[in-house]
């Protein structure tokens, strides 16, 4: 990255600038410190997975070609990748299987403070794991339901349940080609073994493998995750909703809760509106308490119950730069250790809450689903007498009440919202494809990075996506970063809509960029699209559709692991940067040219993100082609008729 960069990032706000002035580092001094970033690492070539190394490759072959033990270019690099995708698996699936555990400690009564709210999804799911459900009671269902789901994460053979959901042909591919799960910790744990020394050693079956994880990944750990995070909390629906660090309040408490796992943060959400705590925080001068939140814990309480978002993960460091936070509680993923530092320039507690993740400097309270909501109710009354310590004279929230948004779309949603509540469908979404109004559907999805000009890139290019017409749909940070720019408004399909999609938005009223929560949430995207394919008209498998995904600013090991699973079941992604193969030809290749040949999905690198939509509506086209789909109905440019 370079000074211009940084520079750039510097819109950011007087936040960025106050923690400059102050000698404050942030994530954007830390990532120009680690500049050059290690060539070898970034081409994939290094390798320490044992003591004969760690070793490294010469990527223009005038230094080793191989490690100590053997390994070449195209392992190593094989390696490395597959462990990226197994320790972004991970984090979605033990993410999924604390929900799980959460919904049998609700069966078994070993928590009172949880409960199954949506009766109707329990039964669904439960059918779909082959569990009974005529005369049993809900508690008996969601018992089976919950051991069902625990046995499948150590489940030796077979195949994954909700996998069943994809098209025919994915899972011909899946079984054709060795890729279909079998157990989620299982393919983890032979993906760590494999990718020991002296294991696998060839690329093309390293790769296999971690596309068999990735799947674990998409259509297991995280679709268990949202699934039964919709069966306890309910599932989302559209409401109105703020974003950014406006929405902090100078009179008021503020709580910011951070990390993913939503179990703790829904009892904050309950937390703060128990009288006794709104009249201990007026005892302390506070008008009341305000609750908002950092990265995909945010996504969770936004969609479900429409408290605002602060940030996304480059705003964790600027929301204590306010001075403005009581206390911040986090509990897992995405979250900087560098926070305490920033933390004890101000009266900030931050307060750690997972025995998974412990940071040097916070405080730890541990969660535990028994007392739940005691544990919450503790966090904000730390909060609140937190509160008088605040140094109103260090407090700076930009202007504003926050920008609107309307989140909560789900894939159960979008039949409602097109069809009707008495003709649920997806026809309409089909036929406005069908006849030219949508032209198709993008994600848009993942992380910031200060690598790229902060957050812009998601906006730029979502811009340029609904402009032509690409219905778009939204999870994580980017979806956060596009609230931010206002695109997640109805009234954005006015602004910067093509004339197609605006029409389709205005009937329905939805905004033309659609926020469907998390990041394990980019499991609806895949049962959407299978809705899709099943409507029919559009594709009879996933591969088919008219549909591209981009992750523009990716940088977790989560990002990749999702990236391989749309890929995996037939999709285009888009990163803005490489993950580290490039020092591998054949690994290269494999990338760019093999994947496609076996599973009908593609992957593509572009910075640019006017460059990146050009190359998703490129594949959107070449979709509606092959399936003889009539023309577009207007032209952008002119907005007639074409
Ligand atoms: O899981 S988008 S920075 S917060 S990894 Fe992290 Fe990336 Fe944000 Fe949610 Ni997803």
């Amino acid at each position: 990255m370079s000074q211009a960069n940084i520079k750039k990032d510097a819109i950011q706000g007087p936040l960025y600038e106050r923690a400059k002035a102050q000698g404050i580092e942030t994530i954007w001094e830390r990532a120009v410190s680690q500049e050059p970033h290690c060539g070898f690492g970034t081409l994939g070539l290094c390798c320490k997975n044992c003591n004969l190394g760690p070793c490294r490759i010469d990527p223009f072959g005038e230094g080793p070609t191989c490690g100590v033990c053997g390994a070449d270019a195209d392992t190593i690099s094989a390696r490395n990748l597959v462990r990226h995708i197994a320790a972004g698996t991970s984090c979605h699936s033990d993410h999924g299987r604390e929900i799980a555990k959460t919904l049998q400690m609700v069966a078994t009564g070993e928590t009172k403070f949880y409960k199954v709210t949506d009766e109707e999804k329990l039964k669904t799911v439960a059918s779909e794991y082959k569990i009974k459900i005529e005369n049993r009671t809900i508690t008996d269902i969601a018992k089976d339901l919950a051991e069902k789901i625990l046995a499948e994460y150590g489940q030796q053979e077979g195949e994954l349940k909700l996998i069943q959901r994809a098209p025919e042909k994915q899972k011909q591919i899946w079984r054709k080609f060795f890729l279909m799960p079998r157990g989620i910790d299982r393919e983890v744990v032979e993906a760590m073994s494999r990718t020991n020394i002296g294991v696998d050693n060839d690329y093309k079956n390293l790769m296999a493998h971690g596309m068999r994880v990735a799947l674990t990944d998409g259509w297991g750990g995280s679709m268990i995750a949202t699934e039964l995070t919709d069966i306890l909390f309910g599932k989302p629906s559209p409401k109105k909703a703020k974003v950014n660090l406006a929405v902090l309040k100078e009179d008021e408490v503020n709580i910011i809760v951070h990390g993913h796992v939503p179990l703790l943060s829904e009892m904050v959400c309950d937390a703060v509106s128990s009288p006794e705590l709104i009249a201990l925080a007026k005892e302390k001068g506070a008008v009341g308490i305000n609750l908002a939140g950092i990265c995909c814990t945010a996504n969770e309480i936004l969609v479900r119950r429409g408290f605002p978002v602060a940030g996304d993960f480059l705003q964790q460091e600027l929301a204590l730069m306010t001075g403005a936070v009581d206390l911040m509680l986090v509990d897992l993923q995405c979250i900087m250790p560098s926070l305490p530092d920033i933390a004890g320039c101000f009266h900030t507690k931050i307060v750690s809450t997972s025995s998974k993740a412990r940071f040097p400097g916070m405080e730890h309270v541990e969660f535990n689903e028994e007392l739940a909501l005691p544990i919450a109710k503790k966090i904000v009354q730390m909060a609140i007498e937190n509160f008088p310590k605040r140094d109103q004279s260090k407090v700076c929230i930009p202007k504003g009440q926050g920008q609107d948004l309307i989140p909560g779309f789900t894939t159960e949603y979008v039949f409602d919202m097109l069809g009707g509540k008495y003709r649920p469908s997806y026809k309409p979404l089909n036929e406005a494809i069908i006849n030219g109004r949508i032209r198709g559907v993008a994600g848009v999805v993942g992380c910031d990075n200060p690598k790229m000009a902060s957050s812009d890139s998601h906006a730029i290019l979502v811009k340029e996506l609904i402009k032509n017409d690409v219905l778009v749909v939204q999870t994580g940070c980017s979806a956060a970063a596009c609230g931010r720019a206002g695109l997640l408004t109805p009234e954005a399909a006015f602004e910067f809509a093509g004339k197609g999609l605006r029409e389709v938005c205005e009937a329905v009223g939805c905004p033309p960029v659609l926020h469907l929560g998390s990041c394990v949430d980019n499991s609806r995207i895949l049962t959407a699209c299978c809705e899709m394919v099943k409507e029919g008209g559009i594709g009879k498998s996933l591969d088919e559709l008219p549909v591209a995904g981009a992750a523009p600013e990716w940088m977790s090991e989560k990002a990749i692991a999702i990236g391989w699973y749309f890929v995996a079941s037939g999709l285009l992604v888009l990163f803005g940067m490489p993950f580290p193969v490039y020092g591998s030809d054949n690994m290269t290749k494999y990338v760019f040219e093999d994947v496609a040949k076996i599973t009908g999905g593609k992957w593509a690198f572009e910075s640019d993100p006017l460059k990146m939509a050009k190359v998703m509506i490129e594949h959107i086209d070449s979709k509606r082609k092959a399936l003889n789909l009539k023309p577009m109905i207007y032209d952008n440019n002119t907005g007639v008729a074409a």
